[in-house]
């Protein structure tokens, strides 16, 4: 089983499925290897029977595979339907899926096909956001941001200060390549002007821009985010006759943390990135809409400028012991809410 927990952690694109990884042993060796390599595609059982040298091998053989196989006809036929099929005899998984449209029903198939199964029930950092997602009906909040020392993310409200230093800026990189939303509020958009993009490793699925506006007349069409073809998601409250390219969705509403989170959610989205401003971090933070929080903390002091989070007061958030990694001349600092 630790080989097809190495083997999923190779997906690369797996979006809004989960990384799964599958071994097929038989007479004591490995005689396959799979892992579900990118969302819509083949799933990790099904590209193990395709690594095995013949199909044969797999009769009498026993599957061992991270997650429960999915019993329902999705983007691809049913893996537990092929497990019967090529004559496995045995399954070991890893966990019970958490997706409604599978959890027990793959394993209750197997069973009732006289396919022994094994359930390990193993806790795994492996699909934290997926599992979180279908246990809470609801994504994961990560809120970010780098500060000073006394705890300031920008010296005044006019133009962008630098904060922390390249470490942070390559590990906030890949925060945001493993998070499905990056969300900022429109200060933040005109003071920083990010691209909000994935830089370091190419994506099949980039992260959707999430960008809180209460007039997208006020939105200037030269701003990096315009630049690229990442979606880009506009949640404002007034209605525009204004062209955008095609890349970008309007979507008109009354919006309030509670509702954008309602709606991401509908969209199956399962972790979201929260990247600035104070008010915006503020406002999530009394709506207790926050799981984890990452501070990157610079050895710099400002003396004047925004807090971190601000505009609001905030009570009853507890979080977890901190989580504690020196990135060069900042720390990195991961609290968990707790629940
Ligand atoms: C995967 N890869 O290796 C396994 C999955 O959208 P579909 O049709 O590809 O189905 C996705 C669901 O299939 C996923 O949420 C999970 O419940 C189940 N198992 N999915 O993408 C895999 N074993
Ligand atoms: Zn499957």
């Amino acid at each position: 089983m630790e080989l097809a927990f190495q083997e999923a952690r190779k997906g690369k694109s797996t979006w809004l499925n989960p990384l799964v990884g599958a071994v097929i042993v038989k007479n004591q060796k490995v005689i396959g290897l799979g892992h579900h390599e990118t969302f819509g595609h083949e799933h990790a059982e099904i590209n193990a029977l395709k690594s095995l040298t013949s199909i044969s091998d797999a009769k009498g053989a026993t599957l061992f595979v991270t997650l429960e196989p999915c019993s329902h006809v999705g983007k691809t036929p049913p893996c537990v339907q092929k497990i019967f099929d090529v004559g496995i005899t045995k399954v070991v998984i890893g966990q019970v899926d958490p997706n409604p449209i599978v959890s027990g029903r793959g394993i209750k198939y197997l069973e009732n096909h006289n396919i022994q199964v094994e359930n390990l029930n193993i806790k795994t950092d492996l699909n934290t956001a997926y599992e979180f997602f279908y246990r809470e009906q609801r994504p994961l909040i990560t809120i970010k941001y780098a500060m000073t020392l006394d705890g300031k993310i920008n010296r005044d409200s006019v133009k962008r200060s630098l904060i922390s230093n390249h470490e942070s800026y390559l590990d906030s990189q890949k925060l945001r390549a493993n998070n499905q939303v990056i969300l900022i509020g429109e200060n933040t958009l005109k003071l920083d002007n990010p691209r909000l993009t994935v830089r370091e490793e190419a994506k099949l699925f980039p992260p959707i821009r999430a960008i809180l506006v209460r007039d997208l007349k006020t939105i200037n069409k030269d701003l990096k985010i315009f630049q690229n073809e990442a979606p880009i998601w506009f949640f404002t409250e007034k209605q525009t006759d204004q062209i955008f390219p095609n890349n970008v969705k309007v979507l008109v509403g009354n919006w309030t943390p509670e509702s954008i989170i309602t709606y991401l959610a509908e969209q199956k989205l399962q972790s979201i990135l929260i990247e600035g401003g104070s008010h915006i971090q503020a406002d999530f933070m009394q709506a207790k809409l926050v799981d984890k929080l990452i501070i990157y903390l610079a050895n710099r002091v400002f003396g004047t400028g925004l807090s971190a989070v601000s505009g609001q007061t905030i009570k009853g958030l507890e979080f977890s012991k901190p989580i504690v990694k020196s990135l060069d001349s900042d720390l990195k600092i991961t609290v968990w809410r707790k629940r």
